[in-house]
């Protein structure tokens, strides 16, 4: 067995979190309607909801919270990091945002009015539901085109997520003038946090761009997939985290980014823009109703100084070996004990693989929703459903989506969790695994519109 890695850090200061019984757990599900989104966070032993602002900063990210400058506009913070988006990414332009949300809605209005289609369309590799939501909100479809690959979780393959390259160029033929922009989500979090190699970045930004097709990276998980390229692509064997970095970035033209994830703190996001000053000035123009003043954008001055910090911690070889190795130590532990997952994992979340683990339970009683709430009765770790409760019903018609995934993320927030969590979490995992067939799926006894696994109540059916 390789050696562990250990975490490259000590800890300074501690958080009690509190164990509960299984009592306890069964009467705070059943206040919560079975929905973990609804339980409070006091009754959780082991949070796995999110790795998005979940992060423990590092000493010298508290550091910079002190020297915020708050000014309203120009703040010697914004200057900064600024400076560090120009330097570790060749971008000119920066825009911070409240979160990667916010990039997205002052962003996407205006790549659908540069669209020339009647019937504007993104194509991704996959987009999150925010992405999708805020494509759809403003007026255009969201299409995405993974490589098929990905949904064979049982499977090992180094790029799960990967563009279908072939029906990519495909549909940008079909499309023509229709297509506003493609997204590259970096990693791929929908399929498991799966990397993209850069012979498939490269390509997908060619593909747009000899069409004229801008070309929009999606960086949440960005050090993470750049690690990836390092690990598996021979062609970057003896690369610096950095560089790969940087030349993923050069096949973008512009960026949203949720700095929640890789940059390391618990609330910002950006908006970039590699040289085109035009449409960073009309994004601007939206940033100032919607987010803030074009040198803050919904954050303060310490934030910006902590982020700038964090994008290079992020990218950092000690952290992100100890980070991804953390996750993949989570996966194996499972694999011993016969839990089907999404392999090889990901960079910030083990997926199990519900369908799989519960083939007794249909999509409509959502499987994987029924095992988050399993593990949580059997130890107190809140895990996350990634399959039909998630995708909702189609809106025209009123039909439950199918989903291509049935999947539960186990999502490991950075510096936060030990090893011996680990072990602990694959333990109440493989209990469960024990007595899969008694569980049962869950019916609605409330189920908002939209959004809805956010609100929903359910029951055991
Ligand atoms: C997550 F339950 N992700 O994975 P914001 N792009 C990508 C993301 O992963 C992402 C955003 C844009 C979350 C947080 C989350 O229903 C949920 O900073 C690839 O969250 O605005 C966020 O970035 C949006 C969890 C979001 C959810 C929505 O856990």
């Amino acid at each position: 067995m390789a050696r562990r890695i250990p975490e490259p850090f000590r800890i300074k200061m501690v958080e009690p979190i509190r164990q509960t019984t299984p009592s306890d757990r069964r009467r705070a599900l059943a206040d919560a309607g079975w929905n973990p989104f609804l339980l409070k966070a006091e009754d959780v032993y082991i949070d796995l909801l999110t790795d998005s602002g979940t992060g423990a900063m590092s000493d010298r990210q508290w550091a910079g919270l002190m020297m915020g400058d708050e000014a309203y506009a120009g703040s010697r913070n914004f200057l900064r990091l600024a400076d560090t988006v120009r330097e570790l990414f060749g971008y000119a332009h920066t825009i911070p945002t409240h979160q990667g949300r916010g990039a997205e809605q002052i962003l996407f209005p205006e790549l659908v009015k540069r669209c020339r289609g009647e019937r504007p369309v993104f194509l991704s590799n996959y987009h999150f539901d925010t992405t999708k939501a805020h494509v759809e909100l403003a007026g255009a479809r969201a299409v995405n085109v993974l490589t098929p690959q990905a949904l064979d979780t049982g499977t090992a393959y180094d790029w799960k997520g990967d563009f279908d390259l072939a029906r990519l160029g495909q549909i940008i033929e079909a499309e023509g003038d229709n297509v506003a922009a493609v997204i590259i989500t970096i990693t791929c979090n929908s399929a498991g946090g799966q990397p993209v190699s850069m012979d498939n970045i490269r390509a997908a930004s060619e593909l747009a761009r000899s069409r004229g097709i801008p070309v929009v990276i999606d960086a949440a998980r960005f050090a993470e997939n750049a690690w990836f390229i390092r690990e598996r692509d021979p062609a970057y064997a003896g690369a610096s985290i950095p560089t790969i970095a940087r030349e993923m970035f050069g096949h973008g033209d512009m960026f949203t980014m949720s700095a929640k994830k890789d940059a390391l703190v618990n609330i910002g996001g950006l908006c970039c823009f590699k040289y085109d000053e035009a449409l960073f000035r009309e994004v601007q123009v939206r940033c100032v109703p919607m987010e803030g003043f074009v040198t803050y954008g919904g954050l303060a001055g310490r934030d910006m100084e902590a982020l700038a910090i964090g994008l290079r911690e992020g990218l950092d070889d000690a952290f992100l070996d100890y980070r991804i190795g953390q996750v993949a130590y989570l996966g194996e532990r499972l694999r011993e004990g016969g839990v089907p997952i999404q392999y090889p994992t990901g960079g910030h979340a083990v997926f199990v693989d519900a369908a799989r683990l519960l083939p007794h339970i249909p999509a409509e009683r959502f499987p994987a929703h029924a095992l988050a709430c399993e593990l949580y009765l059997e130890g107190g770790v809140r895990a996350v459903e990634i399959g039909s409760l998630l995708l909702g019903r189609n809106p025209q018609t009123g039909q439950q989506e199918p989903s291509p995934f049935e999947l539960m993320r186990l999502t490991i927030p950075r510096r936060v969790y030990t090893n011996d969590h680990m072990d602990y979490i694959a333990e109440c995992l493989i209990e469960v695994k024990q007595r899969a067939a008694a569980v049962r799926g869950l019916a609605f006894d409330y189920e908002p519109p939209i959004l809805r696994h956010f609100t929903a109540r359910l029951r055991p059916a």
